[in-house]
């Protein structure tokens, strides 16, 4: 088999705060597990992210702590690097937008497509506060909402109704940093020729018929409106120059180089590896598959922007796949960072392992709609289905066999149908999951993976190896002998999802380095020999205590 070419990417997080499980459940989570899935099944893969370090969301928090923007940037970047490697999101690189590396690659995309007459020049009205001598970015205007009428509406957005605004539609804008009224002003800005690649655009999706519709109905309705050119330029003073003689104080808009760090981070990577120019395999052969995982906010940069600008450009592919999640709430509500209305992963990583964490996500994943967060639901998850059949059937067997068998693998004698059927549900198990994830179904993937351990525990009490044991010895040791390939099987195809407990229980089983020789298929096959010593017995997810999760709720809008 020829192994795949793919590049994984996920959205950059914004270094203005801590992650919190509203990103881990989008855009971290599942493509973490579809990585780890690739690199069993032997695909060539690539994962890069980075933290996305420029922007009005960076320069309000700086403001608001009385920090400069960079300040704020080096200790959110800092805490989500260490975040992510704590959850196991193992990323190939994680990069960050404010690098000189970063910038330079940006500036020369947008100079390439200027010279290709894919940028316009415009002048546009906008405003000005006259007090603080700088135009306003959209974020930092406030006033009444034209439509539902709440005061502190957003130029950008009305928190309160949720509808898009432009900043001319409030009603008495004020300034967010000095509270002055502010003016319109002419300022010159430029803008990308999005227009130019409707056509092409729309002929690219229609060849995708298997995205999500999520993604493809966001797009269609772009598509219908008509797509307009739009401005890649800002008036602030935190973000990359626009790399022209007449640009003082312009810096490139956000959105314009937040993507342009997917492969600035693939470059960084190369660097360090020691290969610079390896970064050009992955994104200048047509042969990779690029996959983006992103939240649904970020659906029309990803499917429509990008996109374009990858093909004005015309040196590097363009996505084959935008896994877009939905978004995820906390016990009922919608998560708000302002009224702490989160469940922050720090926090989380404080008191539980990450492994937990990751299953919910995965077997509550926003995947096709809107998911909810509730710590009960944490907890009934958890301990039924990891604790009481995963955990229970790994340790219910693996004790008996230390007991009576000298804590060896017992031989298998002849094998009954209930045994052959139970070894056949391996089989069954590798192809599904496989099957599922390479569709980025993490939740019905995962939910297979327990209903492996759910038909492993069953045959175990059906077969009741301990009342074999006291009439016929080798007829226990082929049923153990059995329920152990099956706990093998699971310990590999738990990895992708559960890598900690997958390493714990490879270990438990003693099951050599190179487990992954044969690729994803071949855990089918995957046998311990007989008297295969065994390691050390550990318990694999202890029970989570009520009280333990009252004062996690308890922490929840404080
Ligand atoms: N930082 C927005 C977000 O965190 C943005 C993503 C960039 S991906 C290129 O929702
Ligand atoms: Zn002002």
């Amino acid at each position: 088999m020829k192994s795949e070419k793919i590049l994984v990417t996920s959205a950059l997080p914004y270094a203005n705060g801590p992650l919190h499980l509203g990103h881990l459940a989008g855009a971290y989570i599942p493509a973490d597990v579809y990585v780890r899935y690739q690199r069993l099944k032997g695909s060539d893969v690539l994962f890069v992210c980075g933290s996305d370090e420029h922007g009005v969301p960076i320069t309000i928090r700086a403001d608001r702590e009385k920090m400069t923007p960079q300040a704020v940037v080096d200790r959110y970047h800092a805490a989500m690097k260490k975040t992510f490697e704590r959850l196991g999101v193992k990323f190939d690189n994680y990069s960050r937008t404010s690098l000189p590396l970063h910038h330079k690659i940006s500036q020369d995309i947008f100079l390439r497509l200027n010279e290709k007459g894919f940028i316009n020049e415009q002048t546009v009205r906008q405003y000005y506060c006259a007090a603080c001598r700088r135009f306003l970015p959209d974020r930092y205007i406030e006033g009444e909402c034209p439509h539902c009428h709440s005061l502190g509406a957003r130029g950008d957005q009305c928190e309160a109704c949720g509808r898009w605004l432009e900043p001319e539609q409030l009603i008495q804008p004020k300034c967010k940093i000095c509270g002055s009224t502010p003016e319109l002003r002419d300022t010159k800005h430029w803008y990308f020729r999005l227009s130019a690649f409707q056509e092409q655009l729309e002929k690219w999706q229609a060849s995708r018929p298997e995205w999500k519709s999520n993604v493809r109905e966001f797009c269609s309705g772009w598509f219908r409106e008509g797509l307009t050119d739009r401005p890649i330029t800002r008036d602030i003073d935190w973000g990359i120059p626009v790399p022209l003689p007449d640009a003082e104080g312009k810096v490139l808009y956000v959105w314009f180089d937040a993507p342009i760090g997917y492969i600035s981070s693939s470059v960084e990577w190369a660097q360090n590896q020691g290969t610079p120019d390896r970064w050009r395999d992955y994104w200048c052969d047509e042969k990779t598959r690029l996959v983006h995982f992103i939240g649904k906010d970020n659906i029309v940069f990803h499917a429509i922007v990008w996109p374009a600008v990858l093909m004005a450009h015309g040196e590097f592919i363009i996505p084959a796949e935008i896994p877009a999640n939905e978004f995820l709430n906390i016990e009922g509500q919608k998560i708000s960072t302002s009224r702490n209305w989160a469940v922050w992963a720090d926090d989380y990583l404080e008191v539980f392992p990450p492994d937990p964490l990751r299953y919910y996500l995965q077997a509550n994943a926003p995947e096709n709609k809107d998911a909810d967060f509730t710590w009960k639901d944490f907890q009934a998850r958890y301990n039924g289905d990891l604790a009481d059949v995963l955990g229970n059937l790994i340790n219910r067997c693996l004790s008996f066999v230390e007991k009576n068998f000298e804590n060896k693998v017992p031989p298998a004698g002849e094998l009954t149908d209930a045994d052959r059927e139970a070894l056949g549900a391996i089989e069954k198990a590798v192809a599904v999951i496989g099957g599922a994830l390479d569709e980025f179904q993490v939740r019905r993937a995962v939910g297979e993976l327990m209903d492996l351990a759910r038909a492993g525990n069953k045959y175990f009490n059906d077969a009741a190896p301990w009342a074999a044991m006291k009439t016929d010895r080798s007829r226990a040791a082929t049923i153990l002998n059995t329920t152990i390939q099956l706990e093998a099987a699971l310990s590999l195809l738990m990895e992708p999802f559960l890598p900690f407990s997958a390493e714990k229980l490879r270990k438990m089983l003693n099951i050599p380095e190179d487990y992954a020789a044969n690729g994803w298929s071949g855990i089918a096959g995957f046998r311990l020999s007989d008297n295969h010593p065994l390691g050390k017995r550990e318990i694999l997810f202890s029970k989570i205590e009520d009280a333990i999760i009252e004062e996690q709720i308890a922490k929840l809008g404080k």
